[in-house]
């Protein structure tokens, strides 16, 4: 069975976007591979978190994960700095990727923005870290999305050097799993921005804990345009918003956009709006009973982390210190 690895940041808590482009879709993964899924705080203080609500986002992404299915007994579900190895082996990294391997990654120039000399040193490595917590694993699958695949194709290359350098053939090659129909949810505010949980504007998304009320009062302010739903995907171009509530009904309900538009061809978005809400509610509502049962006991919470970061140290220490060993550090024992 291959070995698959994914990480999940808990900058926020989980959105729509989050969930129907990765959480939902590492369920069916748990029939077909070892899955080791991370909820990467590490990665998450790469750009600014409030230390109260960063420890408690991390329980709340692990709530969400397995209140959506990922069972903790059927994966090695962990907190990233639980677990040494990442960082451990990151250092490596650091020192095998190449600077003008980084300065070509499109993730960092789009988060660090204009102000460059004043993003943290962290958000530039941060492909390193990623690198490392699929090697620590000697993982070989990483489920990935459009804006992931440069990052695995720096993590082969680091793999690479790190073999020829070395004289080994230690770290393996990973591919990626492309899945199916490629889930992007857009913000609600703006059709041509991905959804995001860090965005300051909570009305451009959905939460895995926003209510009922909550959920069809930002499906009834998000942005569209005047004209009806057409009853053909064409008819969507150059309608960004239009396409994203599209898209979300068509995930949400199992079917495709097309099938949407036959349903729904010539209605105004007041109604189906209502439509769209009414299903969101009843497709998220039993996540959110399941999430705040969990997290009314939070000590059970991180008990079931406790166990999952001692799983995942079993694997990755001894391979990260394999890894320091060919370095030629000292072994500590
Ligand atoms: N809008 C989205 N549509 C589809 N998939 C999405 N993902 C994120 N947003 C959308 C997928 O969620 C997984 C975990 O993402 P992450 O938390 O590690 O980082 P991210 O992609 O940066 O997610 P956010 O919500 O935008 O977080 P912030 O605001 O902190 O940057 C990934 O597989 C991602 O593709």
């Amino acid at each position: 069975m291959q070995r698959v690895f994914s990480g999940i940041q808990p900058s926020g808590i989980p959105t729509l976007g989050n969930y129907l482009g990765a959480i939902r879709n590492w369920v069916p993964m748990l029939d077909q591979y070892e899955c080791i899924y991370c909820v990467v705080d590490q990665h998450a203080i790469t750009v600014w978190q409030d230390p109260k609500e960063l420890a408690r986002q991390t329980r709340e992404m692990a709530a969400a994960l397995i209140a959506c299915g990922v069972d903790p007994d059927r994966c090695v579900l962990f907190v990233q700095s639980h677990v040494h190895a990442h960082t451990r082996l990151a250092w490596i990294f650091n020192c095998v990727a190449r600077l003008g391997w980084l300065n070509r990654m499109t993730q960092f120039k789009d988060k660090a923005g204009k102000d460059r000399e004043n993003a943290g040193s962290g958000l530039y490595v941060y492909p390193n870290l990623m690198a490392a917590d699929i090697h620590a694993y000697h993982a070989t699958a990483v489920p990935v999305g459009e804006d992931q695949k440069q990052h695995l194709e720096l993590a082969n290359d680091i793999a690479e050097k790190f073999n020829h350098d070395y004289g080994v053939d230690f770290f393996p090659h990973i591919d990626p799993i492309i899945q199916g129909v490629a889930a992007r949810v857009m913000s609600l505010r703006d059709g041509t921005k991905k959804m995001s949980k860090s965005d300051p504007s909570d009305q451009s998304r959905i939460n895995l804990t926003d209510d009922a009320d909550a959920i069809s009062l930002k499906i009834r302010r998000a942005k569209t345009d005047p004209e009806p739903l057409p009853g053909e995907l064409a008819g969507l171009d150059g309608r960004p918003e239009a396409r994203n509530l599209v898209g979300i009904l068509a995930a949400i309900t199992g079917v495709t956009p097309a099938d949407v538009l036959k349903d729904h061809a010539g209605q105004g978005f007041g109604t189906f709006k209502g439509v769209l809400a009414d299903a969101l509610v009843a497709h998220l509502g039993p996540i959110q009973s399941e999430m705040k049962r969990l997290l009314a006991d939070p000590a059970a919470v991180d008990a079931l982390l406790r166990k999952g970061s001692d799983r995942a140290a079993a694997i990755a220490d001894p391979i990260v210190t394999k890894a320091e060993e060919l370095v030629g550090f000292l072994p500590r024992r």
